[in-house]
C-alpha cells in the first residue's frame, strides 16, 4: 500500500514545523459549500482537507462533497470517519483511527472491523491514528462514548498517546471536540509532545491565531480548524491568519 499522502504530510511538517488542516463536514455544509471552503482554504495555505463528522449519516452526501472538492483543490482530501459511513472511494486517504478513550468497543475496534474490508477494496491509503478526546468532547465525545480527559490530568493523555505510538499508530489526534469552548491547553499538548516521537495533531475550539500559535509552541505538528470557516465568510483570510501564526 502506498504512503503517498502520509509522506506528503511528513514532508510538510518537516518543512513548515506545524501544518494546518481544514475540516469540512457534509452534515453541516452542502457539497457545494464544502468545495467552496476547501478551495479558499487552499488559497489561505492549508496543507490538506479533512472531511467527515460525528453525525454523518449519508455516504452519498460525502461522495458528492469529495467529488466537488477534488474539482477545486490540489491538496489531499483525507477522510475523518465516524464509522463505515465515513468511507469514500473518492478520497485520497483515510485516517484509520481508533477512539482510544471510548467506553464502547464499536469506536475502539468494531467500526474499524466493518470498514477495513472496504478501505482495502477501494485501495484507500490508510494512515493509522490514535484519537483521544479531552475537555468538553462536544458531539464527538457524546457520540463516541468517550470518557473525556480532564485538562487537569494531562498524564492520562500522555498514557493514551504512548499506547497509540507503542501499538504502531503513526499519528495522535488530541481532540477537544468541534466547537469546544476551550481548546486543548498548551500544558496538555506539551506534556504529550514531551514523550512522543510521532506527530501530534491538535483540534477542537481553535478559532484564533493566538490559540493556534499556542498549540504550535507547545509542540503540535498539525492543527485542525473546522468551525472557524463554517461561521466565517472570509475563509481565505481566516485560514491565512492561522497558517501565518503557526509558520516558523
Ligand atoms: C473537530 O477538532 C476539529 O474534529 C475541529 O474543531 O470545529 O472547533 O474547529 P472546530
Amino acid at each position: 500500500m502506498t504512503r503517498k499522502v502520509e509522506q506528503y504530510l511528513l514532508d510538510q511538517i518537516q518543512k513548515k514545523g506545524t501544518i494546518h488542516f481544514t475540516l469540512v463536514d457534509p452534515d453541516k455544509s452542502s457539497g457545494y459549500d464544502c468545495a467552496l471552503i476547501a478551495a479558499e482554504a487552499e488559497k489561505g495555505g492549508t496543507t490538506a482537507i479533512m472531511i467527515g463528522g460525528s453525525t454523518l449519516a449519508s455516504s452519498s452526501d460525502l461522495d458528492d462533497a469529495i467529488k466537488r472538492i477534488k474539482e477545486h483543490v490540489t491538496v489531499p482530501v483525507i477522510l475523518f470517519p465516524n464509522g463505515p459511513m465515513g468511507v469514500s472511494k473518492y478520497a485520497d486517504a483515510i485516517w484509520f483511527m481508533s477512539l482510544l478513550n471510548s467506553q464502547n468497543p464499536y469506536y475502539l475496534i468494531d467500526a474499524q472491523m466493518l470498514s477495513a474490508p472496504i478501505v482495502k477494496k477501494y485501495m484507500l491509503e490508510a494512515i493509522p491514528m490514535g484519537y483521544i478526546i479531552a475537555g468538553d468532547g462536544c458531539v464527538a465525545g457524546y457520540v463516541g462514548y468517550a470518557r473525556p480527559i480532564s485538562f487537569r490530568h494531562p498524564q492520562l493523555a500522555v498514557g493514551y498517546s504512548l499506547a497509540a505510538e507503542t501499538l504502531g499508530m503513526r499519528f495522535v489526534y488530541l481532540e477537544a471536540g468541534s466547537g469546544a469552548i476551550e481548546p486543548i491547553p498548551p500544558t496538555m499538548v506539551g506534556a504529550v509532545c514531551k514523550y512522543l516521537d510521532i506527530p501530534i495533531i491538535v483540534g477542537g475550539g481553535i478559532r484564533t491565531p493566538e490559540a493556534a500559535h499556542a498549540a504550535k509552541t507547545a509542540g503540535a505538528s498539525a492543527i485542525v480548524t473546522g468551525t472557524l470557516v463554517e461561521e466565517e465568510s472570509e475563509v481565505k483570510e481566516r485560514i491565512s491568519e492561522i497558517v501565518k501564526a503557526i509558520s516558523n
